[in-house]
């Protein structure tokens, strides 16, 4: 199984749909495994935006992501990094296909709801950021033997 990590920006928590990325993460059958509303201070949010320094949208980015709660979690599963990368959409919601989280509730690349780690090293990057070994939770879901052939 996968880890990958998974955030709703300020402008999902702003917008009350907190709850609405989390139901699409548990209905595919993905298993939630740390979860931590936080404010992302400066430091925080340049380690992890670092790929982007120096781009046009960086400071934009920096200022967008702190400026408000978050919410962090470690998502567990089968192949979860690309099946999450693939329930959030593209990065700009107006490529972003309807039945994604962007796809449906996004309308501005830099308002676009939530993040995903995008690969094996990002995840395990970004999860180290925002979480210690005793913030992850060991258990199964009931239903697992169901979804898992
Ligand atoms: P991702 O979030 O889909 O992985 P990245 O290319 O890693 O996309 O960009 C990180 C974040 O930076 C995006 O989610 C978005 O919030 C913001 N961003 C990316 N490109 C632009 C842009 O061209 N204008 C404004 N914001 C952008
Ligand atoms: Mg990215």
């Amino acid at each position: 199984m996968e880890t990958t990590f998974l955030m709703v920006k300020p402008d999902g928590v702003h917008r009350g749909l907190i709850g609405k990325v989390v139901s699409r993460i548990e209905e595919r059958g993905l298993r939630i495994v740390a979860m931590k509303m936080m404010k992302i201070d400066r430091e925080t949010a340049e380690e992890h935006y670092a790929e982007h320094e120096g781009k046009d949208f960086y400071e934009p980015l920096l200022e967008y992501i702190t400026s408000g709660p978050v919410v962090a979690m470690a998502v567990r599963g089968n192949s979860a990094i690309s099946l999450i990368r693939d329930i959030v959409g593209e990065t700009d919601p107006q490529d972003a296909s309807p039945g994604t989280i962007r796809g449906d509730f996004g309308i501005d690349i830099g308002r676009n709801i939530v993040h995903a780690a995008d690969s094996e090293e990002s995840a395990e990057r970004e999860l180290n950021i925002f979480f210690k070994s005793q913030d992850y939770q060991e258990y199964s879901r009931v239903e697992e033997n169901w979804i898992y052939e």
